[in-house]
């Protein structure tokens, strides 16, 4: 009998081996899980995938062309990816873009449309479709996100040392996540609701018990965070590893091993000006919930203001049972025994 660990290691071990082959055909032979709104889920090298995305998962795996100048921002959905892309996008493109410039783009744009998801950018591939990397076209350094797991990335991403790209992953405590996730997802299927057919209810139970075994975009969460964690472990220099919680209780050191890690370490020149609590304001959630564009702006599936909600930790307790609460950990406990990893450490004594 293998325990939690070995089996996540063979999943591993799968996915960097399995083949890619994402033809509807293959698609419809992956186990299937219809119970999470709004999209069928199949199961890929022990991870969960929208069945829509997953030909684009395919492509963005052998497609994309990772420069060694390019940052991904990868994270599990609803662990302050938004955040991240706001304060990534403002620290690095500071040059061009002065913090506080009223004419900022993340004054006039939600931060998911300055920095694209990898996925999403090969999910829309037109019919004059070359077969290249559709993000070839854009300016060095790219600044890009993803919710894929490690075991998923582009195989140019994660290439042997010297090559490939940076990765910063924002990790967040599971309950945290599920619940932003569980209040996100209402907020979608009310955005593509009609009004002769009005979302059914959605109670948080038929969530969590789905997400309790792994069953959700991206998911196991903890598998997630694991193999980047493994990754930031090994290579250091190639993966950021920072902790949600850690970013809200130290949002302007976090700003600055971001800038150090990417390559634009702030000068004493913009440390005397203040620079990095300048990026922290401008993509503080009460900065950022206020914009225009962020109260009525949307995308094509949800409006910009289901992106900002609360932004703290431990908002679970309001949702879930401490019953439900000790379900989870446990079963996070038990499949991260043994890999050194603990949610609620810091990031350095974990
Ligand atoms: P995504 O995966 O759909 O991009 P993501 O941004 O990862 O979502 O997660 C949204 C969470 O980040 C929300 O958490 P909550 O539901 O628990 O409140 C959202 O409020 C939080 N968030 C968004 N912007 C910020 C910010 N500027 N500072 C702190 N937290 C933020």
């Amino acid at each position: 009998m293998y325990n939690a660990r070995e089996r996540y290691q063979m999943q591993e071990s799968m996915a960097a081996s399995g083949d890619d082959d994402m033809t509807e055909l293959a698609i419809s032979s992956l186990p299937l899980e219809t119970r999470c709104p709004p999209y069928p889920l199949r199961q890929h090298g022990g991870f969960w995938f929208s069945e829509p995305f997953l030909p684009a998962v395919a492509a963005a795996r052998a497609r994309f062309e990772a420069r060694t100048s390019d940052v991904l921002l990868a994270s599990f959905p609803k662990s302050g990816t938004t955040w991240l892309k706001a304060l990534a996008f403002a620290t690095l493109h500071r040059t061009d873009n002065p913090t506080l410039s009223l004419d900022h783009p993340l004054r006039r744009r939600n931060p998911h449309d300055c920095v694209e998801f990898l996925e999403e950018a090969f999910a829309s591939l037109s019919p004059e479709d070359s077969g290249g990397d559709v993000l070839a076209g854009l300016p060095s350094p790219r600044l890009l996100a993803t919710h894929l797991p490690y075991t998923h990335l582009p195989k140019s991403v994660t290439a042997a040392e010297g090559t490939g790209c940076k990765i910063v992953y924002i990790c967040r405590d599971p309950k945290d996540a599920l619940v932003s996730k569980w209040l996100f997802t209402k907020k979608k299927l009310a955005f593509a609701a009609v009004d002769d057919n009005p979302p059914k209810p959605y109670p948080i139970d038929e969530m969590f018990e789905l997400f309790c075994d792994g069953r959700c975009t991206c998911g196991p969460q903890w598998h997630h965070v694991l193999g980047y964690w493994e990754a930031s472990r090994r290579q250091p220099e190639k993966v950021l590893f920072l902790r949600y919680e850690e970013m809200l209780r130290d949002p302007a050191g976090s700003v600055r091993k971001l800038a150090e890690f990417m390559g634009c370490a702030f000068s004493g020149e913009e440390e005397a000006a203040g620079v990095a609590e300048d990026v922290v304001e401008l993509c503080s959630m009460d900065t950022l919930k206020n914009m225009e564009v962020n109260k009525n702006g949307t995308q094509n599936y949800v409006k910009n203001e289901a992106f900002f909600r609360k932004g703290v930790v431990g908002d679970w307790s309001n949702h879930m049972t401490p019953a439900m609460a000790a379900r989870l950990d446990k079963i996070v406990e038990d499949a991260l025994q043994g890999s050194g990893f603990a949610f609620g450490a810091t990031a350095e004594s974990a």
